[in-house]
Parts: structure tokens; C-alpha cells; sequence
């Protein structure tokens, strides 16, 4: 069998290598030229774990290949990003010239399946339609159906294949043949449902998460006003079988919870008011640590203030919605600060200002403000920050094991030593 994966991102590169190592014949299809000529040298352009080595093996077994354009396959898997426009409505442009680029090549019985996660009715409202007007007939002749991705970045190899999927078709007979294929390679259960369902059950996901983080936050700014330690009320509370509040940071980043509430917001605007002010609480953390600084700093004329990480979450390398890059440009927009930032995942082309190596980093350095939980950073210890000028660490991620008389180190949602 042949599967033709139509973006090769954070998604689609690795769906496409675990196909091919399950022995399909994959062609994947990128816009990019970089991406595509990097990939048929068996180089890859993301960082994620075990992935440079499978996707080296598959290209040189030839299950692996990429092109500027898709061909004829039995199965169109389609993986691409949908961002939000700047009134925070659903951008699925690349879904609708995905699908719109793959008619030319469509045959009667194949399988169109969107991964892209996208707003309720879309695949009913958006995609069919786009089928059926070049002349198919969506209930017998090409089967339709979204299968949202649900892997964690950092374990997406070892989720594409453990993680239960969820299947929607937009007939029965579309959810069973979309079901079957990932039968093939996934090890739990493959769940067949509606479009709409699978739509809308993806969206839940990743809100579920978004408004128990912000109530995580919430208790951070309460905790930080009555003088509690969120940290070790959120350990205790989390005794009780039935309750898992989640962990306080510095914001929700990344392309899936800081996004995808936003999809079900705009279908519902009145009936999501929860789901708006998790995004609002979210959304203000950034102010807060920038907050935090500042009430630590005031003794300071002009104080050095050293950016540990600005991925959107730790030991990964996507800086995309991160909340640690909003805080580095905030902190660096105030000209009493001088502000540095060092990223061992981060290169210089990720991002519009220059990076620090560790050293210059903490170098006379007032406070280390982390912003990421990379395992890096959880090792450093005390000699590490020796050559700051103020020993003052701010561990938003409260991942740090650091302790000594003469380094403070303040966590969000406690800020007492
Ligand atoms: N975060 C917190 N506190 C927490 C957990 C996370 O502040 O207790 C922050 C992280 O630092 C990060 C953001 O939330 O900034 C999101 O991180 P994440 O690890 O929760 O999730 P993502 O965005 O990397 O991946 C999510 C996952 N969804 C769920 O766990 C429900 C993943 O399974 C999805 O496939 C992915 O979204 C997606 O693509 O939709």
C-alpha cells in the first residue's frame, strides 16, 4: 500500500517514517524545497527524539521519499499546521489547498484522512464539499474521515503508536478504511466515530488541559498573595484520589492548547466563557513572572537578567506561541534591564536576537529567570551560577533541585526562600 503524507512538520515526519517502517510506501509532500531535499538525504529539520534514526533508516530502505508534489497513492494523509488569524478565528487555509492539492491524483476507493486539527464541521463543511466538486461522490467513491493527532512532542514516536486514536469518518464505511490503516501500525485501540465527533473530542483534549493550567496558574498569583507555597499545596491537594491539579509556569505555548480552544470558542462564543478566561489567565502569566522580576530587581539600578530557555516547553526545540519568548522581549523592552538568553535546543535563526552561550550568559548576572524545564537545567547546580554577580534564581517551571546558603532561588507561585 501507498500513503502520500501531505506536510512533513512536527506531525507528518514522524507519522510518515512510522508508516514506512511498518513497510507502506511513503511519499511525503512539503512546500519546501529545503525540506524536501533534507529529507531525501535522510536528514531531518525538527528536533524530536528517536526520529533522526528512523527517518536515516526508512529513507536509505526506500520506504521514505519526499516530493514537491503529491502522486497517486491509496491513502492521502493530510498533516498540516492550522494557525489562528489575528482575531483569533481558525486559519484553515492549508488544509483547504492540502486537499485542493491532492484532487488531481485522487482515484475511486482511496482514503483522504486530515490529521490537522480543525474546527467542529470542518471536514463535513470545508473538505467534502472540496471532493465533491471535482466530481467525486463522497459516500462510495473516495472515504473521508479526520483522525486528530494526540502525541506529545518529545514522545511522539513511542504516543503514534501506543496512544488510542480516534477515528472520524464522515460515513461509517470512511470511519472503518481510515480506521484500518492506522490498525496496521497502532498497538491500542483505533476508535471509529462521526467527523464531527472526532473533530470536537480533539478540541476537548487540549482545552481540558488549557483550563486546569490555568487554574494551576490561578493558584499561583493566589498563593503568591497569602504567602502560600502553590508548589506544595498543589502536592498535597493532589493526595486526594480524585483530584490532579496541574503545574503553574510561565504560560500555556506551543501550536495545540495555546490555539485550539480558540476553535471551539469561535463556533460557541456565548457558551464557552470558562474556556475564554482559561485562555485570559494563560495569557497573563507572561506579565506575571515579567511582574515577579521586577518586584525582585527593584533594589537594582540596572540590573543583568539572565533568560534560561525559550522553547514553549522543556527538551524540545519549537519556540512557536512560547510563552518564554514573550517574556524575554518584555524583559528586554525595559530599558533598566539588560537581558541575555541562553537555549541549549534554540539556534540563531529560530529567533530575532542573538543567543548566549551559558557563560555570557550568567556572567555578572543579577537573576536567572528559567523558562523551560529542559534536563539541562535541572541539573545545574550552584557552581553553575558561580559567577553571577547576585546569587537570585526565578524557577517559573519548578524544575531546579538548587540549594545553598548563598543562592536564593524563588519559584512561581511561591516566592519566599
Ligand atoms: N504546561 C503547564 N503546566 C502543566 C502542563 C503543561 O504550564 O501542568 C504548559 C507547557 O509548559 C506548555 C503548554 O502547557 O507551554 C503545553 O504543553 P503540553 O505538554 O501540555 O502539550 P503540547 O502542546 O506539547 O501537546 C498537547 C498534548 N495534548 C494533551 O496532552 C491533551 C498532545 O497530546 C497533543 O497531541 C498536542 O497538544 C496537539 O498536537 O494537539
Amino acid at each position: 500500500k501507498k500513503i502520500c503524507v501531505v506536510g512533513l512538520g512536527y506531525i507528518g515526519l514522524p507519522t510518515a517514517a512510522v508508516f514506512a517502517k511498518a513497510g507502506y510506501e511513503i511519499v511525503g509532500v512539503d512546500v519546501s524545497e529545503k525540506v524536501v531535499n533534507s529529507l531525501n538525504n535522510g536528514e531531518i529539520h525538527i528536533e524530536e527524539v528517536g526520529l533522526p534514526e528512523m527517518v536515516k533508516q526508512v529513507v536509505q530502505t526506500g520506504n521514505l521519499r519526499a516530493s514537491l508534489t503529491p502522486e497517486e497513492a491509496d491513502v492521502f494523509l493530510i498533516a498540516v499546521p492550522t494557525p489562528i488569524h489575528d482575531d483569533y478565528s481558525a486559519d484553515v487555509n492549508y488544509v483547504i489547498s492540502a486537499t485542493k492539492s491532492i484532487v488531481p491524483y485522487l482515484k475511486k476507493g482511496n482514503i483522504v484522512i486530515v490529521e490537522s486539527t480543525i474546527p467542529p464541521r470542518t471536514m463535513d463543511d470545508i473538505v467534502a464539499p472540496i471532493i465533491q466538486e471535482a466530481g467525486f461522490d463522497t459516500q462510495n467513491e473516495i472515504y473521508l474521515a479526520h483522525c486528530p493527532e494526540r502525541v506529545l512532542p518529545g514522545r511522539i514516536l513511542i504516543e503514534l503508536i501506543e496512544n488510542t486514536r480516534i477515528v472520524g469518518g464522515t460515513t461509517p464505511i470512511a470511519a472503518r478504511k481510515a480506521a484500518d490503516v492506522y490498525r496496521s501500525v497502532v498497538k491500542s485501540e483505533v476508535i471509529e466515530t462521526e467527523a464531527v465527533t472526532a473533530e470536537m473530542s480533539k478540541l476537548m483534549e487540549n482545552t481540558f488541559r488549557d483550563v486546569n493550567i490555568a487554574l494551576a496558574n490561578e493558584l499561583a498569583k493566589i498563593s503568591q498573595k497569602l504567602g502560600v507555597n502553590a508548589h506544595r499545596v498543589i502536592e498535597l491537594a493532589n493526595k486526594h484520589p480524585r483530584v490532579n491539579i496541574h503545574q503553574p509556569g510561565p504560560g500555556v505555548g506551543g501550536h495545540c492548547l495555546a490555539v485550539d480552544p480558540y476553535f471551539i470558542i469561535e463556533k460557541a462564543q456565548d457558551e464557552s466563557p470558562l474556556i475564554q478566561e482559561a485562555r485570559r489567565i494563560n495569557n497573563s502569566m507572561p506579565d506575571f513572572v515579567v511582574e515577579n522580576v521586577e518586584k525582585l530587581t527593584m533594589q537594582l539600578a540596572n540590573p543583568k537578567i539572565a533568560v534560561f530557555g525559550l522553547t514553549y516547553k522543556g527538551n524540545i526545540d519549537d519556540v512557536r506561541e512560547s510563552p518564554a519568548l514573550e517574556i524575554y522581549e518584555k524583559l528586554a523592552s525595559n530599558p533598566r534591564f539588560e537581558v541575555v538568553a541562553y537555549d541549549p535546543h534554540v539556534r540563531d535563526d529560530q529567533v530575532s536576537f542573538k543567543l548566549a552561550s551559558f557563560k555570557e550568559a550568567t556572567a555578572d548576572a543579577h537573576v536567572a529567570v528559567i523558562l523551560a524545564d529542559h534536563n539541562e537545567f535541572k541539573q545545574l547546580t550552584v557552581e553553575d551560577f558561580a559567577k553571577m554577580r547576585t546569587k537570585v534564581v526565578l524557577d517559573t517551571k519548578n524544575c531546579t533541585t538548587l540549594t545553598g546558603d548563598d543562592i536564593k532561588v524563588y519559584k512561581i507561585g511561591d516566592l519566599s526562600t
